[in-house]
């Protein structure tokens, strides 16, 4: 691909609900590199609850807060770096709203729609801004 200034990195996050589900990874893998993005890096980690408090601060003190957290650090995560074009954006479409029941009425070929299951177990995540990107890529990588 032709380096340009709509070429970026992006965070891809597989959940612990389907991080441990070779045939969900999979899927994910095929889908990402089936939209033409690249995979540069990969990491399975699995948070401390310290740490997924911090990967979501954004959200302290929200109801949902301390499930999310506590579900973030149940289980391994695979963590993806992928670039490509306007690959933010892209991949947030490509994963659809954040409530898997949502995502099913609205975007039924999308990811969460396919793989998540309710509230926070939601198959995956993707970094809404070039900024949250950076951010949150350097947590893994
Ligand atoms: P997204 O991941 O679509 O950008 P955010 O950043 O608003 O959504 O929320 C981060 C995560 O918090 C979501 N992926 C989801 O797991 C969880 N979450 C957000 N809103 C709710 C909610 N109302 N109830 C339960 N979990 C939620």
């Amino acid at each position: 691909m032709q380096r340009g200034e709509s070429v970026f990195n992006t965070l891809a996050l597989i959940k612990p609900d389907i991080a441990q589900d070779e045939k969900a990874v999979s899927h994910v893998i095929r889908r990402i590199t089936g939209r033409g993005y690249l995979i540069k890096d990969r990491v399975e980690i699995k948070l401390s609850n310290a740490q997924a408090r911090a990967f979501y601060a954004e959200h302290a003190g929200k109801p949902f807060f301390d499930g999310l957290v506590a579900f973030m650090s149940s289980g391994p995560l695979v963590a993806l770096l992928i670039e490509g074009d306007d690959v933010i954006r892209g991949w947030r479409t490509m994963i659809g709203p954040t409530s898997p029941a949502a995502a099913r009425q609205l975007a039924p070929q999308s990811i969460r729609a396919v793989l998540g299951a309710d509230g926070p177990r939601n198959a995956v995540h993707g970094s809404d801004s070039a900024e949250s990107a950076q951010r949150e890529l350097s947590f893994f990588f």
